[in-house]
This record gives structure tokens, sequence and C-alpha cells, in this order.
């Protein structure tokens, strides 16, 4: 503003050439002004790329590799390859699942029946367990969970490379780099899955035991297959020293099984499975629900 004022009597004397040039200045410099708006990565809510993905992802993926011998060799690079062209040069907030296609192809596996495990709301403790068991599989242990588990990424339209700034946050756009991952890789597991499966709930949660738009109902659930499940097993954990809002015949499961069983899933409910219930007595054994006579 301040500029315009001050350059006004300045025109007045100018000849006609002059004022011609100092038009196409003004109008160049807006033009660099956009073209560097335009080149400026745009600020998105999340943190940025994980720092050194690149080495975590081809790290994990020998790890795995050397912790189940019998999975057979994996292609570490080609898997990196294959997120790097999942989403370099494409707007982060326009991954669809179908864009991490090749990267399920390379990273597929078969997962034995009776081993699923499924979860909502039970992260901490879902996996706590399955580290003390071998006779369960989260997604998180599969070999695509186990890769890019906790793990940021997304891409830059206009540069080759990842964002290292901010990529966006799991509601921010629907279609975004993290969360069309994990559902493509939870429909992958669910689809993969047979026999029966089981799903670890919090009894102890506040409101409904699965949220709506829980990728257990949203993406799991819808993907299994009534052929090869032979039942979809519900455990309802509360925690030990929690309130007890939630079990089997509460209004939030008798809507769940109704979902479940509209999927032509067989179901059942098991409230505070022992096998975790005892997980849980590891740090708290004198809790009254610890003592021998009181388990359920
Ligand atoms: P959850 P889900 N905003 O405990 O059934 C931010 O409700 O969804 O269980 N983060 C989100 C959101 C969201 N709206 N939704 C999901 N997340 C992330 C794969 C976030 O990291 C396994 F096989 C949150 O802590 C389970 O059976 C986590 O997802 C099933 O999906 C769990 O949300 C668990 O997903």
């Amino acid at each position: 503003m301040s500029w315009y004022r001050a350059s006004r009597p300045v025109t007045k004397h100018l000849c006609p050439g002059s004022m011609l040039t100092l038009v196409l200045m003004v109008l160049a410099s807006s033009a660099v002004d956009a073209g560097q708006q335009k080149n400026q990565a745009k600020k998105y809510k999340g943190p940025g790329t994980t720092l050194n993905l690149r080495n975590i992802i081809v790290g994990r993926c020998y790890h795995y590799m050397s912790l189940y011998p019998g999975n057979g060799d994996k292609n570490c690079s080609g898997i990196w390859q294959e997120l790097i062209d999942a989403v370099q040069r494409k707007d982060p907030c326009k991954i669809t699942q179908e864009d991490y296609k090749n990267l399920a192809l390379v990273a597929a596996q078969t997962i034995p029946c009776d081993k699923t495990l499924l979860w909502s709301r039970t992260n901490d403790l879902v996996h706590r367990y399955t580290k003390a068991t071998a006779d369960f599989i989260t997604l998180e242990d599969t070999f695509l969970g186990f890769l890019f588990n906790g793990l940021m990424w997304c891409g830059n339209t206009l540069r080759p490379g990842m964002n290292y700034k901010s990529c966006p946050a799991w509601n921010e756009c629907e279609h975004n780099s993290i969360s069309s991952f994990w559902k493509m890789a939870s429909a992958a597991f669910a689809r993969g899955s047979c026999g029966v499966v089981n799903v670890m709930l919090n009894g102890s949660a506040d409101g409904d035991i699965a949220r709506i738009e829980s990728i257990l109902r949203t993406v799991e659930i819808p993907n299994m297959d009534p052929i090869k499940i032979s039942e979809v097993k519900v455990w309802v954990i509360d925690d030990i020293q929690g309130e007890d809002r939630n079990s089997c015949n509460s209004k939030s499961l008798l809507d769940l099984k109704y979902y479940i069983e509209g999927h032509k899933l067989k179901y059942s409910c098991v409230d505070n499975y022992r096998p975790v219930q005892a997980l849980q007595c590891a740090d708290h054994p004198d809790h009254a629900a610890c003592n021998r006579c009181s388990y359920q």
C-alpha cells in the first residue's frame, strides 16, 4: 500500500515507453511470487515423513526375515521402491488403496487359520498379549504391519521423494497416504483370514465398544469371507482397575453381533477371556480378579 502511494507522483512524469516497461516488470514480479507460492509444499496437520524412513523399512524387513525364516525371502529394497511409487509426485490427500496395490502384492503372505486377532480400542493390551504368546497374530505382527507400524510418510505433488515437513493427519482428508495404507492392509488381513477370527475389545471404554467409523467395522468385518471364516469370537476385556462398562450382554455388543451376523458370519462372545486377564494380573497380582478362586 505505501509503495503504491509513493510511486504515484513519479509515474505522472514517465514517458509511454517507460510506463510499458514498468507494467511488464510488475507483471513479471507477480508471476514469480505466484510460482514461489505454488512451489512451497502445503502445510498439513500431521507430522512429516519419519526421518530415515528408507533405512527403517529396509532394516525392519531384514529383521522380520531373521525372526521368521520360515516365511521365505523378501525383496526389501523392492518394497521400499513400491512405497515410493505409490506416493511420490502425488497429492498426499489423493492416495487411494489402489495406489498401494503393488506394495500389497510384494508383501503378500499367507495367514494361518485360527490365528487372526483383530482389535478396537485395545491397541496396547492386544500387542502386549501377542508378544507374550505365539497363539495369535494381529495386523501389526504380519509382515506389512511390522514394516510400517508407527511410521509416517507422504509425497510432494511437485517434487520427487517424500515430504519431511508435514503429512495429512488421519482425518484431515478422506484419501490420505496413511489412512489409505492402513485400510488397504486391514482389508488384505481380513480377506486372508480363515477359521476362528478373534477380536479383542475394551469393556471399560466410554461410548461404543467399536466406533461406527472404526476400521474393524468399516473395513475388516465387510472384508471377511463367510465361507472361509467359521466364527468371529469377540473377547470383551475390562481394564483390570477400570469400570465394567460393557460386557457380552450390553446393547453395544448386541449391535455388533447383528452387524457381524449381517455379514453372514457366525458370532460368539466371551467376557474377560482368561489368558488375557492372566497377563493383566502380571502387573496387578494382588487385585481381586487375580485371585485364582475369583477368575471367571
Ligand atoms: P481404534 P480400529 N483418527 O482403536 O478398529 C485417528 O478405534 O479403528 O480401532 N487415528 C485413527 C482413526 C481416526 N479416526 N481411526 C483409526 N485410527 C488409527 C487394524 C489410530 O492410530 C487392526 F487389525 C488408532 O490408534 C485392528 O483390528 C488406531 O487406528 C483395527 O484396524 C486404532 O483405532 C483397529 O482399528
